[in-house]
């Protein structure tokens, strides 16, 4: 098992097949927007739908290939008259309206980095990304605009302009702005996303992927989702994460079909609708939703039929073996839980249609995938080749998708290989058959609703407020949300614990960081336990939340 320390190597093989159904640019290159829609627009498909946009007021909205092509070319040429060049990052924060996706395409079209932010995100989180981007160019609207980057607009050096898409002049630009645009000759390595994700310590950290990653895109679409030529594909993650992006634009519109976008935030109701009335035949979603569907009752599913609904796959969280057996129940299918990570770009390990799926599991490596457990300590690394131990999943480095850096973190990056294989920072153990089980995170960060949340980033802002001196953030585990963002507050001197204050906090922290990211409950603490050095201890607050043993606190600082 032991693999070679080069892990920017593809390997050809496995992929070979999903690099041949893709076109290339004319004249070389590969670039994510000519193969997710200008191909298609330019052949049969152009008057096929790619978006049906569902509109919060319950207008819709069809935008076929051919016009998304149009439309994105039309950002394109905004962007380019801004002076973006290649390489330059345009970040997008727009709710899930048909011009972010014109946006992405188009700033990938120009060569651009393209960042989509979670328009849940308050202005603190989204300061932070669009600072670690450089950002240039921010792509939002009016009313995101005057709520959230209006108070940090004099806090962004690099950003050179701000294109409001429903504002007068922004409109103007776009609507004056040619439908026709020769892509930026990119290359397989050339970079496309940057997709932020949360670390244990310090602020978010960038993950760098490149247009190649198309080809695992395409592939796991076949593979992991199933698609085919007449699917209507339905993706609930918002773009705002990397599930939103690699399955809610790009796979889909890779594979030339009708990809359902919903403006609207979770609703059971609404979601039974769309499932029946869209025709929707695959759908692919998160567990906190299929949770929150759970609850309302499987009755609720069973008042409508859903005769074109052929796939169901979830990712993001541990998929409870309840919810597998549900989806069998509810829509006579299983849900087809994967595996993977914003550093992986693509799905890993999946159920397949193919599989028996074992509910409770997250699958098997795809083919070309391959994953292990393994331990790595300062003497190296140690192989788990027993079934069920427990220890870290590993992939062998080389994936098409495979991020290429971490954002001006090069040693963070390099940290995360040993011997050519990626260390995923997720614990997990393989049974006898080859599956897969999720057991937990190696370390601190917090998976909320499927969001993956940095408990430093929550911590900084908690301490932004006048009365709070320390701040512990843990993930309290929650029968809904997977886990829960439960903050732990020592006061500066002078300041009393009271519920008038608690809620100060809380009010503090929804505004800084939006509601996605805030700790839902927040306690009060004499002493945070600390370790000598002066960190503080999360796993000992979880510990001690969750009445669990203590286990090794020998760095603990005295008397906490
Ligand atoms: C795609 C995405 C990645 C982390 C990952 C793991 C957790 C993802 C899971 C799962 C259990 C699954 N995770 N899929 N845990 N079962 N099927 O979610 O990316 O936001 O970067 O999160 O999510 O801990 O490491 P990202």
């Amino acid at each position: 098992m032991n693999g070679v320390d080069r892990p920017h190597i593809i390997r050809k093989s496995p992929w070979d097949e999903a690099r041949r159904a893709l076109a290339g640019l004319p004249g070389g290159g590969l670039n994510i927007a000519h193969e997710a829609v200008d191909r298609h627009a330019a052949g049969p498909r152009a008057s096929r739908v790619a978006l049906r946009w569902l509109g919060m007021d319950e207008t819709r909205r069809d935008i076929t290939y051919g016009e998304l092509a149009a439309l994105s070319n039309r950002f394109a040429n905004v962007y380019r008259s801004l002076g973006v060049a290649k390489g330059d990052a345009v970040i997008v924060l727009c709710g899930r309206i048909p011009e972010l996706y014109a946006a992405v395409l188009g700033g990938l079209k120009c060569g651009a980095v393209v960042s989509p932010l979670f328009a849940a995100f308050g202005p603190e989180p989204l300061q932070t990304r669009i600072n670690l981007g450089h950002g240039k160019v921010l792509v939002t609207t009016e009313a995101l605009y005057e709520r959230k980057v209006k108070k940090i607009a004099g806090a962004m050096p690099t950003l050179a302009h701000v294109l409001k898409v429903d504002s007068g002049e922004a409109r103007t630009m776009i609507d004056a702005a040619s439908e026709r645009f020769e892509i930026e000759r990119t290359s397989p390595d050339d970079p496309s996303f940057l997709h932020f994700t949360s670390g244990t310590t310090g602020m978010p950290k960038g993950a760098q992927h490149v247009h190649g990653a198309a080809v695992m895109h395409y592939a796991t679409g076949t593979v992991a989702l199933d698609l085919h030529d007449e699917d209507i594909f339905w993706c609930t993650a918002d773009p705002g994460w990397i599930t939103g992006t690699s399955y809610g634009i790009v796979a889909p519109l890779l594979h030339g079909v009708t990809s359902v976008v919903d403006e609207a935030e979770f609703d059971a109701e609404r979601w039974y609708a769309i499932l029946e009335a869209e025709k929707v035949s695959v759908w692919y979603t998160a567990p906190t939703a299929i949770r929150m569907l759970m609850k309302a009752g499987a009755e609720v599913a069973k008042r409508r039929a859903y005769p074109s609904l052929r796939f169901i796959a979830s990712v993001g969280e541990p998929l409870n073996p309840e919810a597998v057996w549900w989806g069998m129940d509810a829509f006579g299918m299983p849900i087809h839980d994967n595996w993977w990570q914003t550093e992986t770009g693509g799905i890993m390990i999946a159920n397949t249609a193919a599989m028996d799926v074992k509910p409770g599991s997250m699958g098997k490596p795809l083919p070309g995938v391959e994953a292990a457990i393994a331990h790595r300590d300062a003497k190296g690394i140690r192989w788990v080749e027993a079934p069920d131990e427990q220890g870290e999943l590993v992939l062998r480095a080389g994936w098409p998708s495979m991020f290429r850096g971490y954002l001006d973190q090069e040693e963070r990056y390099r940290k995360c290989f040993a011997q050519g294989w990626y260390f995923t920072g997720d614990l997990a153990r393989r049974d006898a058959d080859g599956y897969y089980w999720f057991v937990g995170r190696a370390d601190d960060v917090i998976k909320s609703a499927g969001h993956l949340i940095g408990p430093f980033e929550v911590e900084s802002a908690l301490m932004e407020h006048p009365a709070v001196a320390q701040a512990g953030v843990i993930g309290k585990p929650d029968p809904m949300l997977g886990e829960m963002v439960k903050a732990f507050v020592e006061l500066k001197p002078g300041n009393e614990p009271s519920e008038e204050l608690r809620l100060s906090i809380l009010g503090h922290a929804r505004k800084r960081l939006g509601a996605a990211v805030a700790p839902k409950e927040i306690a009060f603490a004499t002493a945070l336990p600390r370790t000598r050095s002066g960190k503080i201890m999360r796993r000992l607050l979880k510990a001690r939340e969750l009445g669990l043993p203590e286990g090794d606190t020998s760095t603990l600082e005295e008397g906490a």
